[in-house]
């Protein structure tokens, strides 16, 4: 059958969300000829649903070497896992697949970067309104998230089955008893190391504990500690550089970064504030823009000419990883002052489901819809003129 067909077969349905919980009982029980019936359903599902949004792109994305790149990886990971579709399951098939799943992982390592620059490419070449802007950071949301979404099915699959031991506590990926403030002071010196090579200087780190509901016992949480750290290291990097920034990197004394952790009976939060001056309150969605956070990469030529945050897409997508398990990762800043980012974590395992993007009539709406923008009055059309208006 051709592909077009089979992408428009498996698209029909919609994805299945797991939650940590469900993850957990699916890698405890180990069954292998099971995870590999769900997932040879399941990866074509999610792979369809988004190569549908691929091709709603605003056309000259579309037409750019590194879209078109992109889309060609996706089309033949499909085609490879499309593969399995009908083989009875021997041990020789399950091998095989684990192995056709590390080989997509790997043709996939650069699909972020690859579309950065197929973003640059089109505001090289294109003037981007702000219906092409907006369709784009609707796209580039729910494909990253799917991205994540994909590569972590792949990667519990890998690591339950792929002939690793596992002597460690971890169910694939996630550790159900995760050290949260282990991690974030793994984040913090790897950040300082950069902050110091880079400055010369670098804030101390202040973190302060509270479990609400069994006061003084450390905190633990279930969850995937390679997207915690991305998260992290992400927001040290940001907070470092607006505290040296703002004091300069000359200055005496340097504001430390305090980070507080809390669990709570529903929510696990990571609050860290640094006093770096902060940022206007209209430049706090920019900051998740990811049309605005494609900037070319400054010239790598030697290492104190690498900028320690500031270029790429770390914040937006940091903030998919916080909601991809119905978390989320906020920032409130107070100009002149500082800023306060939270990362919101689900306390029960049950209820951190994936938050998975599904194509349908509704999600293609949003590449052709303009967004609305009359019904709220703007200074701009508010020049001492009054209109008439009328409802349509
Ligand atoms: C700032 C700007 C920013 C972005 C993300 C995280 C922390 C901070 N601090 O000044």
């Amino acid at each position: 059958a051709n592909i077009t067909k089979m992408v428009d077969f498996y698209s029909q349905f919609n994805p299945s969300p797991l939650s940590i919980k469900q993850f957990i009982d699916f890698g405890l029980s180990a069954c292998q000829r099971k995870s590999f019936v769900f997932l040879r359903k399941e990866l074509p599902v999610r792979l369809a649903n988004i190569m549908k949004e691929i091709h709603l792109l605003p056309d000259h994305l579309l037409r750019m070497p590194s879209v078109n790149l992109v889309n060609q990886w996706y089309v033949r990971s499909f085609q490879e896992i499309l593969e399995f579709e009908k083989t009875d399951v021997s041990d020789g098939v399950l091998d095989t697949f684990c192995q056709a799943l590390v080989k997509i992982r790997n043709r996939h390592t650069d699909v972020v970067q690859t579309m950065a620059q197929g973003v640059l490419e089109l505001k090289e070449s294109h003037k981007v309104d702000h219906q092409i802007e907006n369709s784009i950071q609707y796209f580039l949301d729910r494909f990253y998230m799917s991205r994540i979404s994909i590569r972590m099915l792949i990667n519990q699959h890998t690591l339950l089955f792929g002939g690793q031991l596992n002597d460690s506590r971890h169910v694939g990926c996630i550790d159900p008893q995760c050290d949260l403030v282990g991690v974030v002071k793994d984040a913090y010196e790897n950040a300082r190391f950069l902050c110091d090579q880079y400055y010369l200087a670098s804030p101390d780190l202040i973190v302060k504990e509270h479990n609400e509901l069994e006061h003084g016992v450390p905190i633990r949480i279930v969850y995937v500690p390679s997207h915690l750290y991305h998260m992290l290291f992400e927001l040290f990097k940001n907070s470092m550089r607006a505290v040296i920034e703002h004091h300069g990197s000359n200055a005496e004394h340097h504001p430390p970064i305090e980070v507080t952790v809390v669990k709570g009976r529903e929510d696990i939060c990571v609050k860290m504030s640094d006093r770096g001056g902060g940022i206007p309150r209209s430049q706090t969605d920019l900051l998740f823009n990811y049309m605005y956070s494609t900037a070319p990469q400054p010239p790598k030529s030697d290492a104190h000419t690498v900028p320690l945050a500031g270029y790429g897409y770390g914040l937006p997508i940091s903030r998919l990883y916080a909601r991809y398990f119905h978390g989320d990762l906020v920032l409130l800043s107070c100009e002149g002052y500082g800023t306060d980012t939270v990362i919101y974590m689900k306390a029960l395992s049950n209820e951190a489901n994936e938050l998975l993007p599904i194509f349908n009539k509704t999600s293609s709406k949003y590449y052709r819809a303009s967004i609305p923008t009359a019904d709220w009055s703007n200074a701009s059309s508010n020049m001492g003129i009054r209109h008439m208006t009328t409802t349509s």
